[in-house]
């Protein structure tokens, strides 16, 4: 990256923000005193360090890889040329064992944005999204209104991962270990806080695979962007849904003195370990849950409703399903009948015109639920689950369940090849990926 690191000399006295420097090596994480986990991981640190950048403002990274494979960082919600955005598909490079790799970038949208290694695990469930090699990164807009007293940076994590087959002969990783920000609940330190404050919740799901359901006992949450991009319409929920890569930021007030867990409600996940615990002020007794009955989400209590019809969109079906490859084998994953990268071969999809709206009709076919993430490009979700179309949801990972449609639109302005896939790290693996080239 020789350009790179010419334009950084050149720039870092007069606008580049200081530098911010990820080193990548082996790390040993304790996530309780009898869960050590040894994984890769940014700075000595599981999540990685938050970093915040201004939007706009030129900002100086430098990556030194230090652990024995091959690396990449993506930077997740960004619009960045496909050189730095950081996905091999895209063009950009790899960075090899022991070596250093430095380039600037405009960071932008402003909102709540993450970090992660964008490899391959295949079979080893401890490599790619399955270690720990992901952190929060925050594009502070221009003016910041902040009308919180603190933030609070919360990242879902699953770990020490094996595949098992389900009952339709797929094979699905499960986990031993669930932690939030790299602790199982009860082993990491409390979040304090006091009465009175707003506490604005940023909170990541960072796992490879698995959707998560939190709630806050004695609190509720009040939902005012997701993916970073604030909603049009803010709503106080009793539990959040974040499928894999997707971020929720919700207002806490802190009205109810005591000890509290934050956690997922599943209980089978809580017990391996997804918890945290808020401690009042002066606070005494122990942390209390309280067990909700039933899980409720729903992306669309945050939309506006459609308004006018669309101007001229194209619309580019895509359809998603498995090539079931016999019992307790690996599925193939296939986008519109073809896995990647034949799916994305010149011919085999249309080729992005810059300036146009596109409409992705995103059919799941499967059985399972698959978090959609489109590189480099926010998009406005438009049909989802049951109801009229809405508006306004701008995010960059819709979950489509299983069986279902999902339509979403985006605005071609960022040209360069851009890749769509399932966040999911083992149906990325098995082929559910594919690059869109635009001029
Ligand atoms: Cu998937």
């Amino acid at each position: 990256m020789a350009a790179g690191s010419l334009a950084l000399s050149r720039l870092s006295s007069a606008q580049t923000a200081p530098g911010v420097v990820l080193e990548i090596a082996p790390y040993t994480l304790e996530a309780s005193p009898k869960h050590h986990i040894r994984t890769v991981a940014y700075n000595g640190r599981v999540p990685g360090p938050l970093i915040r950048m201004r939007e706009g403002q030129q900002q100086s990274v430098e990556i030194r890889n230090k652990s024995a494979n091959p690396e990449i960082v993506h930077w997740h919600g960004l619009f960045l040329p496909s050189e730095i955005d950081g996905a091999m598909e895209e063009g950009t490079p790899m960075i090899a064992p022991g070596a250093t790799t430095r380039y600037t970038m405009q960071p932008s949208p402003a909102g709540f944005r993450w970090y992660h290694t964008h490899t391959f695990a295949g079979k080893d469930l401890t490599k790619a999204q399955f270690g720990g090699l992901h952190g929060f990164l925050l594009i502070e807009p221009g003016s910041n209104p902040a009308p919180y007293d603190r933030e609070v940076f919360l990242a879902l994590h699953d770990w020490n991962g094996h595949f098992m087959s389900s009952d339709d002969g797929y094979m699905n990783p499960v986990y031993e270990v669930s932690t939030i920000n790299g602790k199982m609940l009860g082993f990491g330190d409390p979040i304090q806080v006091k009465s009175g404050e707003r506490v604005l919740l940023h909170i990541l799901n960072s796992s490879p695979t698995d959707v998560h359901w939190i709630s806050f006992s004695g609190h509720t949450l009040k939902v005012i962007a997701l993916d970073g991009n604030p909603v049009p319409q803010p709503q106080t929920v009793p539990m959040l849904r974040l499928a894999p890569a997707e971020r929720v930021s919700a207002i806490v007030e802190m009205n109810n003195p005591g000890q509290w867990v934050l956690g997922e409600v599943r209980k089978h996940v809580q017990v391996a370990g997804m918890g945290i615990v808020f401690e009042y002020a002066n606070a005494g007794g122990t942390p209390i849950w309280n067990q909700p009955e039933d899980l409720v989400w729903s992306y669309r209590q945050f939309a506006n409703p459609a308004a006018s019809p669309s101007p001229a969109i194209t619309p580019i079906s895509l359809t998603f399903d498995a090539k079931f490859q016999g019992h307790g084998n690996e599925e193939l994953w296939l986008i519109n009948g073809l896995t990647y990268p034949q799916n994305s071969a010149p011919d085999k999809f249309p080729r992005l015109q810059a300036g146009q709206r596109y409409r992705l009709i995103l059919h799941n076919k499967s059985m399972d639920d698959h978090p959609i993430h489109l590189h480099r490009h926010t998009f406005e979700v438009r049909a989802v689950e049951k109801g009229p179309e809405i508006s306004g949801l701008l995010k960059d990972v819709v979950l489509v369940p299983a069986g279902t449609t999902v339509e979403v639109e985006f605005l071609a302005n960022h040209p360069g090849k851009t890749l769509l896939h399932c966040h999911q790290q083992d149906h990325m693996d098995r082929g559910f990926m594919m690059v869109f080239d635009y001029a």
